[in-house]
């Protein structure tokens, strides 16, 4: 089992906790690389990167997994997936680049908060792990 997938099956009991990681980093409580910003969302680059670029990019609000988004959630959805592609431009990702929305313990999601992992800069293979 990868350390990704460790941490994401000892994540699992944490879903409902409300204060993570990510909303610590919102809340500049802890450092981050913050590669852009505005009302709704932030970019910042990946702790542990699987790729030469690799960013996340999330909403504030703390909304803890794609599967758990309401309707009333879709255009905040539509912002994140907006703001990835232009941070990716940024990024100078000109080649092409991968989402990646782990959701749950069967997606391997280790923080309950919502992030698109955003990753380029090399070829990537299919099917993932
Ligand atoms: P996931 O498995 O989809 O829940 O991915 C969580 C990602 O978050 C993982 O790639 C590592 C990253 N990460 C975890 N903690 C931190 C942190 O404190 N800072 C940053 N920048 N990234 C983090």
């Amino acid at each position: 089992m990868s350390d990704e997938v460790s941490k994401a099956k000892a994540a699992a009991g944490t879903q409902q906790q409300e204060e993570t990681i990510f909303s610590k980093i919102v809340d500049r409580k802890i450092p981050a690389d913050i590669i852009y910003e505005d009302d709704t969302s932030l970019a910042f680059r990946d702790v542990t990167p699987q790729a030469p670029i690799h960013f996340l990019v999330i909403p504030k609000k703390p909304l803890a997994r794609l599967s758990l988004a309401e309707d009333v959630d879709t255009p905040l959805l539509g912002h994140l997936m907006s703001v990835a592609r232009k941070v990716a431009k940024q990024e100078k990702l000109d080649n092409g680049f991968r989402i990646v929305i782990n959701d749950g313990p069967d997606g391997a999601q280790s923080v309950y908060h919502l992030h698109i992992h955003v990753m380029g800069g090399r070829q990537m293979g299919w099917p993932p792990g």
